[in-house]
């Protein structure tokens, strides 16, 4: 066999919560080191726009799983590759690569947890156990289904989470500091990109300069209201007080009522202390880059315990807001930590804090 066999390739933000959640899976799987390339994708300059990515995954999203196909290691003149492009099921664009071959839309979490099982080490270098994440019976696949649908829908998107953390003047200037930079940076990637491509200097498809203009005005929506973040409302001409408004109230219902009831929906559908109890699974992955992010957003800290940011989380909603509580069973952590878990995600975040593909993670700081 040829000693460069192709290897998956994971096109990644270190910064991205869905690319956390391939990351997580990685390690809990076990996976070597040796057995995916990591790929980083810089969001803030906007290269998941390039031509260059748009091939892998037209949707410009990361994480990007691309994997040989199993006939890759046949005598081809061309290597195969399919390019997986989310984290949870979804209808996706198949890159130009591999539109030939009919590809099976599997989620990156799925594939890598089927991809490496005790039965099967095939393809990897790794002596370390490979769990199943995966739930055995249709009842707790449909509960892991539920959790990972609702962390993925509009109402519970956590990039639109960061990008309308603000409810009030003030914290409107401190939002406005920490994202123009890479609003910046998509912006003028995607207006040079659209600029190159009218005076001919690269040619691109119709629907790529459609994706490009559409992600263009979006970008410069939301910089027209933070741009102005420093000013007092009574400074702002008509235009920009209007657009405050309507900022305000995108926020308001994202922070209130869509959060509110993403939240109390997984503690309803949740067993406790992880999504089927003791069993670590893939809806736990999702959860624990999903809740980090918001966590990070509601001024939650890596040392922070499962009841501070229960605590933080609530009067980050604010509006007397309170999660349900009851008794979660995690007799082992109520020994050590000195008290019973009251909330499902007050006991879930301390349990998955002590995990190792958590801690690898998110080592530098949460995101
Ligand atoms: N549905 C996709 C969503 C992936 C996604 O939204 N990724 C974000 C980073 S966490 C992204 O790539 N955003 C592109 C951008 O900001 O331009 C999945 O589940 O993987």
């Amino acid at each position: 066999m040829p000693d460069t066999l192709p290897k998956a390739a994971l096109y990644y933000s270190p910064l991205s919560v869905w690319s956390a959640v391939a990351l997580m899976t990685f390690e809990e799987k076990g996976y070597a080191k040796d057995e995916v390339d990591l790929r980083v994708v810089d969001l803030a300059k906007g290269e998941n726009y390039n031509t260059s990515f748009l091939r892998l995954n037209f949707k410009a999203t990361v994480p990007t799983l691309v994997v040989p196909l199993a006939d890759t290691l046949a005598d081809q003149a061309h290597c195969r590759y399919k390019a997986l492009t989310e984290t949870k099921v979804w209808p996706y664009f198949i890159s130009k690569l591999v539109m030939v071959y009919q590809i099976m839309l599997k989620e990156i979490v799925e594939f890598l947890d089927k991809s490496r099982s005790a039965l099967s080490h095939t393809h990897t270098t790794s002596s370390a156990p490979a769990p199943s994440l995966t739930p055995a019976t249709i009842a707790a696949s449909t509960i892991c289904s539920v959790i990972i649908d609702i962390l993925h829908s509009e109402e519970a998107n956590p990039n639109h989470l960061r990008y309308v953390n603000a409810r009030d003047e003030q914290s409107l200037v401190l939002l406005a500091k920490e994202v123009i930079p890479s609003l910046k940076g998509k912006q003028e990637l995607l207006s040079s990109s659209l600029s190159r491509s009218a005076a001919k200097e690269i040619i691109v498809s119709e629907r790529v300069k459609i994706l490009w203009k559409e992600k263009l005005d979006a970008t410069e929506l939301l910089l027209e209201v933070l741009e102005n973040a420093e000013k007092a409302t009574a400074d702002l001409d008509e235009k920009a007080k209007a657009d405050r408004k309507e900022f305000f109230k995108i926020a308001q219902d994202a922070w209130g009522a869509h959060l509110k009831e993403v939240l109390l929906t997984i503690s309803k559908e949740m067993v406790g202390l992880y999504t089927l109890a003791d069993q670590y699974s893939i809806a736990d992955l999702h959860l624990a880059g999903w809740l980090t992010r918001v966590v990070k957003l509601s001024g939650g800290t890596p040392e922070d315990d499962g009841r501070t940011i229960v605590k933080k989380l609530e009067e980050h909603i604010g509006d007397g807001f309170a999660l349900p509580k009851e008794h979660v069973k995690d007799v082992a952590r109520r020994e050590r930590l000195g008290h019973d878990r009251e909330a499902k995600l007050e006991a879930f975040w301390d349990a998955v804090k002590e995990r190792e593909s958590w801690k690898k993670v998110y080592q530098g700081g949460l995101f």
